[in-house]
């Protein structure tokens, strides 16, 4: 029987250890930390041996395969010695790709790609299709192909999941842009993170659809200099296209080989020139899937927005509350930034992932009144705000940020958490984050 051993014990780890399972391998599961109480009861419930606390050598290094989690680095010790052993390091979407014949609907880019992931998820549900959603978002995609059956499966996909992907194939592909995000991952080199993003379309043949944003000037570029083989469907907003989605006027125009969708941005259930992208690359993913244009558009009308997404979480004496814990990257804090029209108080800060803050500081002149770093190390961001913004905090706790932020608002202002960085050096994830900023301003 061939040996699976699967590295990290979290959601895609113990996903992948019950899909191996079930297809009848001698698995074993090793962590590094500690599992959490979920985890752990679920690997007891399907039988599956298992360590923490650390990762044996040779209970690892006799695995004719290794699944890596998306969280552990290729440069993380164990993961070196494995593949100094010659033995395949794949990911959870590698391999839960190869026992899933549904059709795929794949989703990456920098920002942006759970919104366009959950419009396009929803529109096929309103479409009355037996859809699954995975990959980055809520339960692993392994663990459902393991315990249920669909017809397609729409994924958000991550670099670091695509980075072990080697045959697994998309049906549609999409990049909704690509910005820096992750470099300390990458070697502090950008091209490499373009690279781990175009893996989406590994594989694709004619048949299958790529869809990109063709404003975006980093996924143009890398696209001139490679094959893709499958059909290119471009969405803009500067000018028409013969064959993808565009703006004209006061309406968005989808165009798939000899159909036509229309639909008036107004009726948009997300605003913003952001999700204006997000809802073409949805609307156009529908379109490819022959979804019917009433239900793309009542879909795209009647879509709630995603958690953690400028969610809009209080108004307390006139102060407004946002929750954009999910904006992990400099890119993405930008847009918030922007789309504000009232004086800011500005939560920032976290995990730093060789930011370059500067695109930031014109923006941050002209609306953030105060920042209040929320993080153990906020070096970079005094370093490139202080002078810009008339006052400066920190806080290492959600609770001590919003009660800061409570103490220096007046009437009118808006208090963004919108941190640029990740999460680990106080909190879970991001979801703990946003969760624990929420769960403080309701105490307030
Ligand atoms: N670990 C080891 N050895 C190490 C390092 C870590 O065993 O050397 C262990 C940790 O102790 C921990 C486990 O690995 O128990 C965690 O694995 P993980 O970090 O891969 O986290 P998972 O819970 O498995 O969640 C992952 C994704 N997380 C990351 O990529 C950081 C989830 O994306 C994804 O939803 C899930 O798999 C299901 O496939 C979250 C995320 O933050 C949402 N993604 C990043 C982002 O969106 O920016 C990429």
């Amino acid at each position: 029987m061939s040996r699976v051993v699967v590295l990290g014990g979290g959601e895609s780890g113990v996903g992948s250890a019950v899909l191996a399972k079930v297809k009848g391998f001698d698995v074993f599961l090793s962590d590094m930390g500690r599992l959490s109480e979920k985890y752990v009861s679920m690997l007891e419930e399907w039988n599956i041996p298992y360590e923490q606390g650390g990762h044996s050598e040779d209970l690892i290094l006799n695995a004719d395969e290794v699944i890596k989690s998306p969280g552990i680095p290729e440069t993380a010790p164990m993961v070196q010695k494995v593949l100094d052993k010659g033995i395949g390091v794949i990911s959870e979407i590698e391999f839960a790709g190869r026992y899933d014949q549904a059709k795929k609907v794949c989703i990456t880019g920098s920002n942006g790609k759970t919104t366009t992931t959950s419009l396009i998820y929803h529109l096929l549900q309103q479409a009355g299709l037996n859809v699954g959603l995975g990959g980055n978002i809520g339960k692993s995609y392994a663990y459902q192909v393991a315990t249920e059956q669909h017809d397609i499966y729409v994924l958000e996909l991550s670099s670091f999941q695509l980075d072990n992907v080697y045959d697994f194939k998309a049906d549609i592909a999409i990049i909704t842009n690509i910005t820096p995000d992750h470099l300390d991952r990458y070697q502090y080199n950008m091209e490499n993170y373009v690279r781990s993003k175009f893996r989406i379309t590994r594989n694709m043949s004619s048949e299958d659809c790529f869809i990109f944003c063709s404003d975006d000037e980093i996924t143009v570029n890398h696209l001139n200099q490679i094959v893709v083989k499958a059909k290119q469907l471009p969405f803009t907003q500067k000018g028409e296209v013969e064959q993808g989605a565009f703006v004209k006027e006061d309406k968005m125009i989808v165009r798939y080989k000899e159909q036509e969708c229309d639909m008036y941005l107004q009726e948009l259930a997300l605003g913003g020139r952001h999700n204006l992208y997000n809802s073409m690359a949805a609307a156009l993913a529908a379109k490819a899937m022959d979804i019917d244009n009433e239900v793309i558009r009542d879909g795209l009308a009647s879509f709630q927005p995603v958690e953690h997404r400028l969610e809009k979480v209080l108004s307390i004496r006139d102060v407004l509350y946002i929750n954009d814990s999910k904006a992990t990257n400099v890119d993405a804090a930008w847009y918030a930034l922007e789309c504000q029209t009232r004086p800011v108080i500005w939560i920032v800060g976290g995990t730093d992932k060789g930011n370059d803050y500067s695109t930031l500081v014109e923006l941050a002149r002209e609306k953030v009144k105060a920042i209040i770093c929320l993080g153990v190390d906020n070096a970079k961001i005094h370093a490139a705000f202080e002078g810009v913004v008339p006052q400066m905090f920190d806080v290492t706790s959600a609770q001590d940020a919003v009660k800061t932020a409570d103490s220096i608002a007046t009437s009118g202002d808006v208090v963004l958490l919108s941190p640029c960085c990740a999460s680990f050096d106080l909190f879970k994830n991001y979801e703990d984050r946003g969760r624990q900023f929420k769960e403080a301003v309701r105490n307030l």
